[in-house]
């Protein structure tokens, strides 16, 4: 049963020194470390379990298959999703952002369609809907974000919001900014048009207390790697009628009731959406994470962000010269800055020698860094490990930096 009192102690990559010194993880929204809880259901299944699912009659497969489906479930349940149909597993937050802009968007929308999102969107947000545009004639509109702060300009908003507009597809928190947008309420906004909401949640899933029902999303995208589990899993959650009436995206096996030369017929969801071997011990994994971090706390856990990303905010405005951006206050567990004379990938690589790992650069964010009038920032992300003194160990590295640059 893990306890915040040894959090640290359940995530063995953080028990290492870089460089002669111990290693301060701050790149989570990259990517975060695995508990050995996850690593060990990977271990378990490919040693005792491993088969293939959906697809045989012996044992092993039969106990795949119960494991897979229960993976499913839990990561139902940790959504609270009406039902294990209504989740879809991918590879994640890209692909299952993919899977809607390839299926739902091309079968709905006609030239005259608006597909609305915002200016603060991850490329993987981005260019599924130029694709998607393309392909059926619809254009693009964008929510604008207002300066550093990054909150969403919501009096633009209503005005973009028109009967023209069928899809509304916003972040949950900005990667870059670390606003929270209200999704609830943009959600609600979008269905009062009749449109439909796709909730990208890659960076909020397991960091916020996340309810899909409480939320009224159609969709909502997330991936496995950036809460404790696998890479290389994630999912996409949709109301079931929708993903039952959405063609499938990919054929092949799994997905099909009957195949004939010319024509096939599709399961329902999610096996329709879900053709070929899908990614069987890391979807279990993902279960085990859901179990690790539901343990944890999630009130807690988002609590635990967001105190350490207010304390990085407050101690690094301290240090001369830097532009902070997003919110000071209720911000998720990142903070991101730049500095006029001092490039962020030369931020990165000293940091590096004091054992910092932090990200550099444009995170997948052009359009957003060139309206902020920047080529990258630095940025420092939190999660369950990281602890005040981590801050400390930042702030004292960036201090340096500054003094070897100036
Ligand atoms: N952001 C970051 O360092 P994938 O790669 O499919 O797991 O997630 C894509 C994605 C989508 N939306 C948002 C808001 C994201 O932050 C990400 C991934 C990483 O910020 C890699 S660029």
């Amino acid at each position: 049963m893990p306890s915040w009192s040894n959090v640290r102690a359940d995530f063995p990559a953080l028990n290492q020194n870089v460089g002669g010194k111990p290693l301060v993880y701050l790149d989570n929204a990259a990517t975060t470390q695995r508990p050995q809880a996850v690593i060990d259901a990977l271990d378990r299944f490919y040693r005792h379990d491993n088969a293939n699912v959906h697809r045989g009659l012996h044992a092993l497969s039969m106990r795949a298959t119960d494991a897979y489906e229960g993976a499913r479930a839990r990561v139902a349940k940790f959504l609270n999703a009406a039902a294990p149909e209504e989740i879809v597993f991918t590879r994640g937050t890209t692909e299952s952002i993919n899977l809607v802009a390839g299926s739902w968007a091309t079968a709905n929308l006609r030239p005259g369609d608006a597909i609305l999102l915002t200016e603060a969107e991850h490329h993987s947000n981005l260019v599924p809907w130029q694709l998607a545009a393309k392909r059926t004639g619809a254009s693009l509109r964008f929510v604008p974000v207002l300066g550093d702060e990054g909150r969403l300009d919501l009096a633009a908003l209503d005005r973009l919001l028109t009967k023209e507009v069928k899809l509304f597809a916003f972040t949950h928190v900005s990667n870059t900014l670390g606003t929270i947008n209200p999704a609830a309420e943009l959600c609600a906004k979008a269905r009062k048009v009749g449109a439909i909401s796709v909730v990208d949640a890659a960076q909020s899933v397991g960091h916020l207390p996340l309810d899909v029902r409480a939320l009224g999303c159609d969709f909502l995208a997330f991936s496995g790697h950036k809460r404790g589990g696998p890479t290389g899993i994630g999912g996409l959650y949709g109301r079931r009628e929708l993903l039952d009436a959405m063609p499938p995206w990919q054929g092949g096996g799994g997905m099909i009731n009957h195949v004939d030369w010319q024509e096939s017929r599709w399961k329902p969801s999610p096996e329709r959406h879900e053709a070929g071997t899908p990614n069987i011990a890391d979807a279990i994994a993902l279960g085990a994470a859901c179990d690790y971090l539901d343990a944890l706390g999630r009130d807690k856990i988002a609590a635990h962000d967001r105190e350490l990303a207010e304390l990085a905010y407050e101690r690094l405005s301290r240090l001369p010269g830097i532009r902070l951006l997003g919110p000071a206050r209720g911000r998720s567990s990142l903070v991101s800055f730049a500095f006029s004379d001092i490039h962020a990938h030369d931020i990165v690589t000293f940091a590096d020698e004091d054992g910092v790992a932090l990200r550099g650069g444009h995170h997948c964010n052009q359009p957003l860094m060139r309206k902020l009038g920047l080529t990258g920032t630095t940025r420092a992300s939190f999660y369950v490990y990281n602890t005040a003194q981590e801050i400390e160990v930042l702030a004292a590295s960036l201090e340096r930096i500054l003094r070897f640059f100036r």
